[in-house]
């Protein structure tokens, strides 16, 4: 019974820690704490990575608040694929995947976006944009070469919100949460089994010296007087 109950609850701790990581993870703020700069507002730095896949890294960003200054560096790291990081301005509007390219650009004439940059296709380019984050809300940012974003080259930038990543296979952030519910409940079940297990063991329990453990107190905490 002893080395049952111990291994489970070792188990429950495991798979504890486990449940408990990626929720923490999908719920921490990205990026350092903010400096504070001009006019008291806080600075938040964010960076962005491209290569030569149709995915920007990370898939969500965010700014601590509302009025904060907002610089955003985006790295190439690729060397065949050139790519934009364009930032929506209106607020918690997710474009449509079906979305043609011409209809994309006739979203972004009518609503100028907050960051156009363009990443040109050297391995170390850099692009970079200052902007004040906008309003309480979420914004998507997308590339807007041809067939990239119907591809999925998509994330979305929180303005005091953490935002959730895309859907699909690029995008962990929902599965994570999910996981962790399943894990934790897993973990509940465990315990709760654990404790029941406990309760029941306890009406006939043998005596530790036939389970082949000794009596702790003789071994650990008062030596022989003579
Ligand atoms: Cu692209």
């Amino acid at each position: 019974m002893g080395s049952i109950s111990t291994r489970l609850a070792a188990a429950a701790a495991v798979l504890l820690l486990v449940g408990a990581l990626p929720l923490a993870t999908a719920f921490e703020p990205k990026g350092p704490a903010p400096e504070t700069g001009y006019r008291g507002h806080a600075i938040d730095s964010l960076s962005v990575s491209v290569a030569d896949t149709f995915v920007f890294t990370p898939q969500t960003l965010m700014a601590h608040a509302p009025g904060d200054n907002v610089t955003i560096t985006v790295t190439q790291l690729g060397s065949t694929t050139p790519h934009t990081f364009t930032l929506s301005s209106v607020t918690n509007y997710t474009f449509p995947s079906s979305d043609s390219p011409s209809s994309i650009q006739a979203f972004l004439a009518a609503h100028h976006p907050l960051v156009n940059l363009t990443i040109q296709m050297t391995t170390g380019f850099t692009a970079s944009a200052t902007f004040v984050a906008p309003p309480l809300g979420v914004y998507e940012y997308i590339c807007l070469e041809q067939g990239h974003f119907g591809s999925g080259m998509l994330g979305f930038f929180g303005s005091g919100v953490a935002p959730t990543g895309p859907a699909g296979p690029g995008a962990p952030v929902g599965v994570y949460i999910i996981a962790g519910i399943v894990v934790s409940l897993v973990v509940l079940a465990l315990v709760l089994g654990f404790v029941v297990g406990k309760r029941e063991g306890s009406k006939h329990e043998m005596p530790p010296e036939r389970l082949g453990y000794p009596e702790p107190s003789a071994s650990t905490s008062s030596p022989p007087l003579h």
